[in-house]
């Protein structure tokens, strides 16, 4: 390895929507995490490698932070917060739309307190700006911690070069890469078909609906010419069924051709895709079914 030679994980943190997701496929050129425009997509840390000839970065797309204190809300702000002191870097993502300078606000506290080395990325700078970048960059300007700017939506390959350049010198010296340089993301195939499927979801179904469902590979058979896969919908109230179907299947019939062929795409075979949905009431708040789900919630 070259001398000077750095690896390590870096956590994405910041509200719902601020686009953490679209950032880590960026970085990695891949796309590893799904992206929706409804906030809170991101459920569980997903994680995206960049290996180069200078660094390996095991990039942490944490999902947005929270707060709550039961149920798979309090698993997300958990999730956030694991990664916060798991990782060695941290990237503020701040978008410049969000609403709430008070929930900004929390971002960069819960970053400091950490005590880790740190970037600030003032992020969406493509939208018209109001006054808030400026608000931003003040508060930024006496935290001494570089402050990065840029979209990943409308200029991702120059954003990644600023932020690399910036995250680098953070990084712990290391002997070698900590992963084998050709994964791009430490996710199963298996979790990268469910989180598909979850996406679709995502964008055919609206209020309430998408929130309280999760979606579990059942069966992935790739014995054959073509990858059968067989998943289940799960919902949270019995109503949410017929929804999520549609009329005469209409709703199930887009989120699953929507999903193959992205599947398709991903694993570069013909795929049959079987999707049933269920109803299990309030599986939020029931912890063994979250747990199955890889929700695991703290003991206390
Ligand atoms: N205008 C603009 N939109 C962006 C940018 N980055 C992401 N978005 C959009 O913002 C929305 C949320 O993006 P995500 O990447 O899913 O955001 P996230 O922070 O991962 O959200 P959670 O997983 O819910 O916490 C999507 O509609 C994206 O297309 C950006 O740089 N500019
Ligand atoms: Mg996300």
């Amino acid at each position: 390895m070259k001398p000077g030679y750095r690896a390590g994980f870096v956590g994405l943190i910041g509200l719902p929507n601020s686009g953490k997701s679209t950032l880590m496929n960026a970085l990695v050129g891949e796309k590893v995490s799904i992206v929706t425009s409804k906030p809170q997509t991101t459920r569980r840390r997903v994680m995206g490698l960049l290996s180069n000839e200078d660094m390996q970065i095991v990039f942490v797309d944490a999902p947005g932070v929270v707060n709550a204190k039961s149920g798979l809300n309090m698993f997300l702000h958990e999730e956030a917060r694991d990664v916060i002191s798991e990782s060695d870097v941290l990237v503020a993502v701040l978008n410049i739309d969000e609403k709430s300078p008070a929930q900004l606000e929390e971002i960069l506290t819960l970053v400091k307190e950490s005590r880790k080395p740190w970037v600030a990325l003032i992020h969406k700078v493509d939208l018209p700006e109001l006054h808030r970048p400026q608000i931003l960059r003040d508060k930024l300007s006496v935290l001494n911690v570089p402050i990065v700017q840029g979209s990943a939506l409308t200029e991702p390959s120059g954003l990644k070069e600023t932020l690399l350049k910036t995250i680098q010198p953070l990084l712990p010296e290391a002997a070698g890469p900590l992963y084998d340089e050709e994964l791009y993301t430490l996710s199963t195939t298996r979790e990268l078909c469910a989180e598909i499927i979850r996406e679709k979801c995502f964008e055919t179904l609206h209020q309430e609906v998408p929130f309280g469902l999760a979606v579990k590979v059942l069966i992935f058979n790739e014995e054959s010419d073509v990858v059968k896969i067989h998943s289940e919908i799960m919902v949270a109230k019995e109503n949410h069924r017929p929804i999520v179907i549609g009329s005469k299947g209409s709703a199930l019939k887009k989120i699953g051709t929507d999903a193959r062929k992205e599947i398709e795409k991903l694993l570069g075979e013909k795929v049959y895709l079987d999707l049933q949905v269920s109803s299990k009431r309030d599986w939020q708040r029931n912890r063994g079914i979250m747990k199955e789900l890889g929700y695991v919630l703290p003991k206390n």
